[in-house]
């Protein structure tokens, strides 16, 4: 990402009516050390559900492969540190498996593939660093069936029909026999996923706070941190959990040499974090194109690691 999309992206969503950021945007140094205190917090119960269901339900996972050998391609890999898990009881359950983990960031890869020497010594891993969008591309002529797998409930950062047209996008590089692994946050009680996105320590806050101080950072802004406060929502019927930062007063605040105006309690949209229900899930499978799908749920059926079938 050059510093142009970075400055148009912001100037454009500053500028638009409501007033809108993009989480890819969180994720620079100090945003990424933020998120990986919001993956310890109590409330924050997507990490735990997850690796229970990769710890406990990857033999009921396995049994739903057919096939001896996989590519198990994992988009937006990170450390791997939870996919050991799943990779263990591959290897356990006598699949041969080459683990490709894609990351835009070639330092968590070295990480990944340390990570992988110590749990998994023996394990064939091929990292490959760049945007997912375009080394995907790499996967297509590999002739061992695939898994892909799209983990930590990424798939709810996508703005409403742009989760669907992901998916296809995927399926594309997909041929018969692979699958599509896609790890999903679930609709359950509207108070434990608030909390989830409104912690009292205030880390979630200080998350999207950071992109302000980025934007003063690198686009020569001037906001005034304290003058915004964060606002999370979260609405049962649709499913949409919205965080927004309220501009506590009238105010003027400059980024690139130009004026942005807020109005007191004006709202920028921060972020989607969408929650799906088990029939949502099967709706998009179907819009998708894939064959069937299996749902693997934790013991509080709080999260769903579900497998798309091509
Ligand atoms: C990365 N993503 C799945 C997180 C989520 O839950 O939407 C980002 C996050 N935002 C606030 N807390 C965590």
């Amino acid at each position: 990402m050059t510093t142009d999309t970075f400055e148009k992206d912001i100037l454009k969503g500053l500028q638009s009516n409501p007033k809108r950021l993009f989480s890819k945007y969180f994720y620079d140094h100090k945003g990424s050390a933020l998120f990986q205190q919001i993956m310890h917090l109590p409330e924050y119960y997507l990490p735990a559900c997850e690796t229970e269901i990769l710890q406990h339900r990857a033999k009921d996972i396995i049994n739903k492969l057919p096939e001896a050998n996989y590519d198990v391609v994992e988009l937006g890999a990170g450390d791997g540190s939870k996919t050991a898990y799943f990779l263990d009881a591959m290897i356990r359950e006598k699949k041969k498996v080459t683990y490709i983990p894609l990351d835009i960031s070639p330092e968590i890869l070295s990480v990944n593939e340390e990570i992988m020497r110590q749990k998994l010594p023996g394990l064939c891993v091929n990292p490959i660093a760049g945007d997912y969008f375009e080394t995907l591309k790499n996967i297509s002529s590999r002739k061992n069936p695939k898994i892909i797998l799209f983990l930590g409930s990424n798939i709810g950062n996508f703005e409403g029909e742009k989760a669907l047209d992901f998916i296809r996008f995927v399926k594309s590089f997909m041929g018969k026999g692979d699958y599509f692994m896609l790890g999903v946050d679930l609709k359950k009680h509207p108070r434990t996923i608030l909390a989830a996105y409104d912690d009292p320590a205030g880390i979630t806050k200080k998350f999207n706070i950071n992109l302000l101080d980025r934007i003063n950072r690198e686009l020569n802004g001037n906001f005034n941190t304290a003058d915004f406060d964060h606002y999370a929502s979260y609405d049962p019927i649709s499913g949409a959990t919205n965080s927004y930062l309220i501009s506590k007063v009238e105010q003027k605040v400059r980024v690139s040499g130009q004026t942005l105006t807020f109005s007191p309690y004006e709202a920028i949209h921060m972020e989607i974090s969408q929650k799906y229900s088990l029939h949502d899930l099967d709706r998009i499978r179907e819009n998708a194109g894939f064959n069937k799908d299996h749902h693997f749920t934790d013991s509080k059926s709080y999260f769903s690691i579900s497998l798309f079938e091509v």
